[in-house]
């Protein structure tokens, strides 16, 4: 009996395209094993029935460039990729976190819906390379592995992992995309700047834009705060956390909102305009309701103010008054505590303890080299936990000796085998975005108001000279956009909307044209007012209360551009 077997394969395909699924059987996924693929060794290709949550996957291990650093430790650039059955053909990089080092589970929700997902550890891991000196900051201590964490790494999982997904499903992906917040942010800003060509959409979340900058700005607030400290630590050092209560930080918030929060046309415990927020901590202090000490109202104005050197010169950026302030996610990266253990355990001074010295600053500082460790600093104690750092107060007397003129230049330095600075191998502010533009490329970048580490001030500076570098707000709103989350702490928390889809965003914008003028933000649990929506609109545009309606639902809020005049009258953009 004659059969059509063409037509026959055309009715499958058919049928698989109506359910969203692959129209080329994938090849046996063992048959990956022990094979190199654009430089990456596969040593773990094994495919895994549905269950637990995830889809029937082919799951792939691989390392590259397995070398020995000039610091004696063996590193690796290792990937994780998981590529589902019933794929979609899209490929998805789930960014990285802190100082990387971790590999992940790439078990992102987007594996469920048919991506191939892979992540990497970033060319260093946490649980292998960790020294009693620096924990798993070790691997500053050795420049190839610095530029793999800053770049490289990055650039190689995302080349390798598209070349075995193309060669697994026998054709390439039809769109790529990137994901990730904080350092994953940072890196989300990495590819559209250094590799325009890899991804068709990126998010990038509180990007850790310029991170040694931001770096330094913790050791700026680490320093402001311990002045104010009540307490030291059985380690002798100030207790970051006792120079505010719970409370303390509450009356500030109240405070920024009696100040600001009308001045967007609306009092819902959200400033929606801090452009225009002129608050004055001096209004807590023993001058003005007592509620604050002085050294309490320095504190705030010398952090808020911004990192400076002795001449007044901007080291970062400032912060905008926000009530996210008085939110847990704010107090345990500016003062802690983030654990129940003695001493300091801000993220400032144990996660930006740690990778100050030694990943940012150029040569590392170690016991013998760099600025020199006051006696009393127990950095041997370097926390006992892989990943976590700086317990004991390891780091604390060193960030509390950082100088501001002659440490914090050492960003920029560049000596011996470090032929990269840690801004050059960080940098991520980069106006330069014509083969990202010309590439039909789409970007979001999402930032959170009341973020303590990465400033919104810094995103809103970077991305006012994007627009001025591409010709005006239209044309960079073609392939840019900035959204700012009042109220936000660090990729999430704080009394703010801050449940938002921007991946579909982005994807409805790379496949459709469909360009965000604004996500939809969902107030969740623990906020003061669950369920609540607003729109998160693209900067520079803000929403406003229409003046009618429900102000729980965002249909009651357009978004609205603020005054040009507004930004040059309260001298926004000051900072450099
Ligand atoms: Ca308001």
């Amino acid at each position: 009996m004659k059969r059509d077997y063409r037509l026959q394969g055309a009715s499958v395909l058919l049928l698989l395209g109506a359910a969203g699924a692959s129209h080329a059987a994938p090849i046996a996924c063992n048959s990956l094993l022990n094979t190199t693929i654009e430089g990456a060794t596969i040593t773990t290709a094994q495919l895994n029935p549905a269950g637990g949550g995830l889809p029937d996957h082919c799951e792939v291990l691989a390392v590259i460039n397995p070398r020995t650093g000039i610091d004696g430790q063996p590193y690796a650039i290792k990937l994780h990729l998981r590529m589902p059955t019933a794929w979609n053909e899209r490929f998805y990089f789930q960014g990285g976190g802190g100082t990387d080092g971790n590999l992940g589970a790439a078990t992102p929700a987007q594996l469920g819906q048919g991506y191939a997902v892979v992540s990497t550890d970033g060319g260093h891991d946490s649980g292998v390379n960790h020294t009693p000196l620096a924990g798993s900051f070790q691997f500053g201590f050795d420049p190839q592995a610095r530029s793999d964490y800053g770049y490289n790494a990055h650039a190689l999982v995302a080349s390798a992992a598209q070349a075995i997904t193309k060669t697994y499903y026998r054709h390439k992906p039809k769109f790529s995309y990137f994901e990730g917040c904080s350092e994953g942010g940072r890196e989300g800003l990495m590819f559209s700047q250094r590799y325009p060509e890899m991804f068709d959409g990126i998010v990038a979340g509180n990007p850790g834009m310029d991170l040694p900058k931001a770096a330094v700005a913790e050791a700026w607030d680490s320093q402001a705060f311990a002045a104010a400290a009540r307490t030291m630590t059985p380690f002798g050092n100030p207790d970051l956390a006792s120079s505010f209560t719970p409370a303390e930080l509450n009356a500030v918030g109240d405070a920024i909102l009696l100040a600001c929060d009308a001045q967007d046309g609306l009092v819902d415990g959200m400033v929606n305009n801090p452009q225009a927020c002129r608050f004055d901590p001096a209004t807590l202090g023993p001058s003005g309701s007592g509620v604050l000490s002085s050294a309490q109202v320095t504190a705030l104005e010398k952090v808020f103010g911004g990192a400076k050197n002795s001449k007044g010169k901007s080291l970062y950026a400032g912060w905008f008054w926000d009530p996210g302030v008085a939110a847990p996610g704010w107090r345990v990266w500016k003062i802690g505590p983030l654990l129940p253990v003695p001493g300091n355990t801000s993220l400032n001074t144990t996660l930006g303890g740690g990778a100050l010295p030694f990943i940012f600053t150029t040569p590392p500082n170690s016991a013998t080299g760099g600025t020199a460790l006051k006696p009393t600093t127990v950095i041997t104690k370097a926390g006992p936990n892989p990943g976590f750092a700086g317990l004991n107060d390891a780091f604390v007397p060193w960030v509390l000796s950082f100088n501001m003129d002659l440490d914090a230049p050492k960003i920029f330095a560049e000596t011996g085998n470090f032929k990269e600075s840690a801004m050059d191998f960080m940098g991520t502010s980069s106006t330069d975005y014509g083969g990202f533009r010309t590439g039909g490329k789409k970007m979001i970048v999402y930032s959170g108001q009341g973020d303590p580490v990465f400033s919104s001030k810094y995103h809103i500076k970077w991305y006012r000279n994007l627009v001025d570098e591409q010709g005006g707000l239209d044309n960079t709103q073609r392939f840019a956009r900035l959204f700012v989350v009042p109220g936000m702490n660090h990729c999430g928390g704080g009394p703010a909307t801050s449940q938002f889809d921007a991946f579909s965003s982005v994807v409805n914008w790379v496949e459709h044209g469909v360009a965000p003028a604004s996500l939809l933000g969902t107030a969740p649990a623990g906020t003061p007012w669950p369920g609540r929506t607003r729109p998160l609109c693209a900067f520079p545009a803000q929403a406003r209360y229409v003046g009618h309606g429900s102000i729980e639902v965002a249909s009651s809020f357009v978004c609205v551009s603020p005054r040009e005049d507004e930004r040059h009258r309260n001298g926004e953009g000051d900072d450099d």
